[in-house]
């Protein structure tokens, strides 16, 4: 059986790979940061046995104690380390800059650092990021396009990268970066601007609020699936050789276009909600992406079951149920 640690379990794509390894008969240890309240609702399903048998286990941990890191790892000794952990928003990365890189960037140094003493370090995946693509120099992005960094998040992510990178040729770790697009679902964060739009959306379709307020419609992304993004992360730890992959979908929308997606399949028109607040503006953005995955099909046999329609729809449907359910408790607290 092999076993794994999973860094970030408690995020969106933390928490889809947890499932996937467990489903695949892994041992899973999720490494989770002490929070001042439940920080768990995304992998109750996983630890919550009914006959008491802990499946996934959970362990404290943070990406700013190296010492804890190598502790953790040394008391488990897995066979794959997922480096899923980060301060993930690039609009907060903006406000908490060495906040993110001591996360982000110094984070993984951290933890490649314990995998580099381990008498049989494990095989490392490291969530690269298709921001650090940035400012693009060439449409679409592939494994050899160069980087051209534009917020503090996408500094931290290319430092992590190329450290990777460094890791594997220097000390021969089996070590991978997935440089992964955007990628959704009905977990993803709130503040994120597809889950923003979808609760927002449904919220307004069940009488809940009138306005939503969003920064720059015409950034284009290449929004995928998480739940089929993190069986890549899984598929390249399987190689025989480490490398790093692209995954994408490979087509690409605005922000405008996921809003006439989300509302039109609401019946409502998205102009007579949206409100412009420059608040939502970055600095610096990043206006295009889209990824060219054609390496990861190839080796990987990887490729994307979910479009853009259907993801919008997915997550339309989830937040409707949850917002019919929030109307239902206001009546009846009325
Ligand atoms: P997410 O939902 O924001 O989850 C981030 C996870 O990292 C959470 O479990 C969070 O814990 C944990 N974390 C944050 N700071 C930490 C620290 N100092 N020590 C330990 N854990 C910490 O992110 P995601 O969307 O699942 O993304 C997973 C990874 O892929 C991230 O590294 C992200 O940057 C990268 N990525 C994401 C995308 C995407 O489109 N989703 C694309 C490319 C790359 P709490 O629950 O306690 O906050
Ligand atoms: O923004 C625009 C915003 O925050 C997408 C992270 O998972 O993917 C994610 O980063 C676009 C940007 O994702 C709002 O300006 C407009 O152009 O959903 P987002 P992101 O910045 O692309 C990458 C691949 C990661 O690695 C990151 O971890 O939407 N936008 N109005 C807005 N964005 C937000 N959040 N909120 C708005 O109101």
């Amino acid at each position: 059986m092999k076993r794994a640690i999973i860094t970030g379990v408690t995020g969106q794509d933390g928490s889809y790979l947890a499932e996937l390894l467990l489903k695949k008969g892994y041992e899973v240890y999720g490494i989770i940061r002490r929070s001042s309240s439940f920080n768990t609702s995304r992998i109750d399903h996983l630890y919550q046995d009914p006959h008491n048998q802990p499946k996934l286990r959970l362990i404290y941990g943070d990406l700013t104690d190296g010492g804890n890191l190598s502790s953790v790892l040394n008391d488990t000794q897995p066979d794959e380390v997922y480096n899923l952990a980060a301060q993930s928003h690039v609009r907060v990365s903006f406000d908490q800059p060495i906040y993110t890189a001591n996360t982000d960037a110094l984070g993984t140094l951290r933890l490649l650092e314990a995998l580099r003493m381990m008498k049989k370090p494990p095989r490392f995946y490291q969530a690269s990021s298709s921001e650090m693509y940035g400012k693009v120099v060439e449409t679409p992005q592939t494994e050899r396009t160069p980087f051209c960094p534009r917020s503090p998040y996408a500094c931290a992510k290319v430092y992590s990268h190329w450290q990777t990178v460094n890791y594997r040729e220097a000390y021969g770790l089996f070590a991978c970066n997935g440089i992964l697009f955007n990628h959704e679902s009905p977990r993803r964060g709130e503040t994120f601007v597809t889950r923003k739009i979808t609760r927002a959306a449904t919220r307004i379709k069940e009488g809940l609020q009138d306005k939503l307020y969003l920064g720059n419609l015409e950034a284009k992304r290449d929004w995928g699936y998480a739940g089929d993004y993190v069986e890549a992360m899984q598929l390249m730890l399987q190689q025989d050789k480490p490398d790093d992959y692209v995954i994408a979908t490979g087509q690409t929308y605005s922000v405008r276009q996921f809003l006439d997606e989300v509302f039109g399949y609401l019946d409502l028109d998205w102009h007579n909600y949206v409100v412009i607040d420059p608040k939502y503006f970055r600095p610096t953005e990043v206006d295009l992406l889209q990824g060219d995955a054609s390496k990861a099909r190839k080796v990987l046999g990887w490729k994307p079951t979910v479009d853009f329609k259907q993801l919008a729809r997915m997550m339309t449907d989830a937040d409707r149920n949850i917002a019919r359910n929030e109307r239902l408790v206001k009546e009846h607290n009325k």
